[in-house]
């Protein structure tokens, strides 16, 4: 029986990578007197190493950045963070189209509700906040809270073990591939929910790939219940 769902953050509540984090990390780059500016496409392509800070650390050495990559990175990584828990707060960020309705449907459905993200919890709590409100979710996991980031499995794993239910009773929505891996090496059924950045991805071992929550065959309550039935 399906017990609990838990979602991805970036991507999957909310929009946040091409117009929230990019912005971020560019403005960050730019207090910092580094002279990087990213453009949506490559990063895009970077969007493939997980967490902020590797992000940045890993182009600085791209670029030749040898000596205090990681530093520099942390320090950088930092600002981008302070700026974009600054932007949530000032200008909200809106939920993906159709996700408030589902979890309407799932709250009156008796099924609870958790969050597995490699994001920082300085912009993820008021992020989370706005978009769905204080008494929706039970658990919140947060990249500070793990060692190894997606597509490791550990943040699945913690999810888990915040709700006390076993993978076999829960069901992941995400939106990318890297995310799928680690909702799949935990043991969870996945749903993944495309967006603009990942619709080209492959979705091995998806349960389902949508190009969204609503339309003519919203994910609602019932087909989330379907899918996971489907799995088990
Ligand atoms: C999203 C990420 C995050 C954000 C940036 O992955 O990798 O790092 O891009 O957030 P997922 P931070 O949706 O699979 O959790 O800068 O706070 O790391
Ligand atoms: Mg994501």
């Amino acid at each position: 029986m399906l017990r609990a769902v838990i979602f991805d953050v970036d991507g999957t509540v909310a929009d946040t990578e091409r117009h929230g984090h990019l912005p971020a990390f560019n403005a960050a780059f730019a207090e910092h007197r580094i002279d990087i500016v990213w453009s949506p496409e490559e990063y895009g392509q970077l969007l493939h190493i997980t967490g902020g800070r590797r992000r940045i650390a890993a182009d600085l050495r791209a670029r030749g950045f040898a000596d205090g990559a990681d530093e520099l990175a942390a320090a950088v990584h930092r600002t981008k963070t302070r700026l974009f828990r600054e932007r949530i707060l000032t200008h909200g960020m809106p939920p993906r189209p159709g996700l408030v309705d589902l979890v309407t449907g799932l709250r009156a459905a008796g099924i609870r509700m958790a969050v597995a993200t490699t994001g920082t919890r300085t912009w993820v709590e008021p992020l989370l906040q706005r978009t769905l409100g204080d008494d929706v979710l039970d658990v919140v996991v947060t990249g500070d809270d793990v060692r190894q980031l997606k597509p490791h499995p550990e943040v699945y794993r913690r999810a888990l073990d915040g709700l006390g239910l076993p993978a076999a009773s829960v069901l992941a929505v995400e939106d990318s591939a890297v995310g799928l891996q680690a909702a799949c090496a935990a043991g969870v059924a996945t749903v993944v929910v495309t967006n603009e950045y990942t619709v080209g991805q492959e979705f091995p071992g998806a349960d389902a790939v949508l190009r969204g929550f609503d339309g003519p065959e919203p994910l609602d309550a019932r087909r989330c219940r379907d899918l996971h039935r489907q799995r088990h």
